[in-house]
């Protein structure tokens, strides 16, 4: 197996403007990663054999991102043992259609599901990352260091508002 990357699929091109930010998550956390427009419903065989060519090359997890019925996620996992992250993307019924669709998976068949949209974008690169750095020490001690620099910086901002409060 060549070293490990993150695929993120997307059910549509208009997906891109969401799913940027999961790649510039992955690319702070120096994990290599790929991007490719792929629907269950409208290339169903096209999604079946990206699927096995990135598990070939190496993929570690899969991110699929997708609105409406959105039963990309759950299409992938149909396809393969490596984790697959589901993003809900909300594009009618405020993301609550593709949350649904995404997360209600039946037993057996597991898709870890982020939250709606840019915060699950990231979440979901987050997510990788924590599951990379299972076995890559240095993946694991970046979303360490990424953890302490939330911390500080929500320290940061509550001493600003005090100091502001306070005189
Ligand atoms: C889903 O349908 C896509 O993931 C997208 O979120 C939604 C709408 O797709 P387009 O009609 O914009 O291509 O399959």
């Amino acid at each position: 197996m060549s070293q490990p990357f993150v695929a993120i699929l997307m059910g549509s091109d208009s997906d891109l403007p969401v799913m940027q930010a999961c790649g510039e998550v992955l690319t702070q956390f120096g994990i290599r990663w790929e991007m490719k427009v792929s629907s269950a419903h409208r290339t169903p065989d096209a999604t079946r054999a990206y699927v096995a060519d990135a598990e070939k090359r190496g993929c570690a997890v899969f991110v699929c991102a997708a609105g409406m019925a959105a039963h990309l996620a759950g299409a992938v996992a149909a396809h393969t043992q490596r984790p697959v992250i589901g993003v809900p993307i909300e594009s009618s019924l405020d993301g609550l259609d593709a949350l649904l669709s995404t997360v209600q998976m039946p037993a057996g068949i597991p898709v870890a599901t982020v939250a709606i949209g840019k915060a699950g974008a990231k979440n979901a690169a987050y997510l990788a990352a924590q599951i990379i750095g299972v076995a890559d020490a240095a993946v694991y001690r970046k979303v360490q260091d990424e953890r302490a620099a939330q911390t500080r910086a929500v320290l940061e901002k509550d001493a600003a508002l005090q100091a502001k409060l306070n005189g």
